[in-house]
């Protein structure tokens, strides 16, 4: 008989019974984000249908207009993570402060930080949008509510993260630095299934993935690193939505790179809500993440809403551009 594949919820029980001392709550954790990530992707499927496509009519703590979805995203992820009771801070790219939660010492080992749904200017158009989230270890005292302390860690301390892609299926792709590991929900059982196991991105992909479209704003040494792609060996793919270009680039190879440029001298992505469990998993996975000189794992957050540039990809591929970036001319 074929065997059925592992649902999300059976994985990590079983990556938590590797540690005889877990105590269950990093799975009710990683359970409830896992459902949010089906109720948004429930409401993306049926934006068109229902009320919830369009604009809400305010801008967000980016300065930026905030779509229905983004808001209804955003709502879900707090409410079903609060019920959790495993979690003692959130941060969300929505919201202009963190979210404390009060004292559940028994539980609230963990703060989440989460865009809820990134690549929101393509809902409208039907294209792929995602959640991006990341997991640490509590750092405040267990006795009182959770604070920015419990936030503003840098990737390399991350104890999970992952995204769920709702494109033409949804998937959910996650590590706890037991290897990267995704699952495709079947909508008929309402269940994320394991259909990706452990995976590697390849040293060296077809692709690279820009906004080409900015190049008169780049300072030189973005040109002269991002020309190395284009020596016609590669395609250029960019959807605009960081969770699909980082998906692709995840399965298939290749590089993504959003640069600094005389607007954004910071980049536009986020470092902790997008950039940090985006480069988690790439590390995992075997690839690189950078900021075009850095690691980004190594990179510590001053601020909630820091920027970074940001390039993912294969270990060549990111090498290529780094050392391109720092003037080798080779
Ligand atoms: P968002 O979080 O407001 O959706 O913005 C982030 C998005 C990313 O998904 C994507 O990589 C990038 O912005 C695209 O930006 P641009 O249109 O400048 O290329
Ligand atoms: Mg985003």
């Amino acid at each position: 008989m074929q065997q059925r594949p592992m649902t999300l919820v059976e994985h990590i029980e079983a990556s938590e019974r590797r540690f005889p001392e877990a105590t269950g709550a990093f799975t009710v954790l990683m359970q409830a984000i896992g459902l949010a990530c089906k109720i948004i992707s429930r409401e993306v499927n049926q934006a068109g249908l229902g009320k919830l496509l369009g604009l809400a009519g305010r801008t967000n703590v980016q300065g930026e207009q905030v779509a229905r979805l983004d808001e209804f995203a955003n709502d879900t992820l707090v409410r079903t993570l609060t019920r959790s009771g495993s979690v003692c801070a959130l941060g969300s790219e929505e919201l202009a402060v963190p979210i404390r939660l009060p004292p559940a010492p028994e539980t609230g080992h963990y703060a989440v930080v989460f865009d809820p749904l990134d690549g929101s200017s393509n809902i409208d158009v039907a294209v792929s949008v995602g959640t991006i989230f990341g997991v640490f270890r509590r750092r405040s005292p267990a006795e009182g509510l959770g604070g920015v302390e419990d936030l503003l860690q840098p990737a390399s301390s991350l104890v999970a993260a992952g995204y769920a892609i709702y494109g033409s299926s949804t998937v959910f792709v996650y590590s706890t630095g037991l290897g990267v590991h995704g699952f495709t929900l079947d909508p008929s059982l309402g269940e994320l299934l394991l259909s990706h196991e452990n995976i590697r991105v390849p040293a060296r992909g077809p692709y690279y993935s820009c906004n080409t479209g900015y190049r008169d704003r780049w300072p030189e040494d973005v040109a002269r690193a991002v020309s190395r792609f284009e020596d016609g060996s590669r395609s250029l793919r960019y959807v605009g939505s960081l969770v699909a270009d980082a998906h692709r680039t995840l399965l298939r190879g290749g590089i993504f790179i959003y640069p600094p440029d005389r607007s954004k001298p910071e980049g536009k992505l986020r470092l902790l809500y997008e950039a940090a469990p985006l480069a988690f998993l790439f590390e995992q996975a075997g690839g690189r993440a950078s900021d075009g000189r850095q690691r980004i794992t190594e990179k510590v957050p001053a601020q909630l809403h820091d920027r970074t540039p940001l390039v993912l990809g294969g270990s060549e591929d990111v090498a290529l551009y780094e050392s391109a970036l720092a003037g080798d001319a080779s």
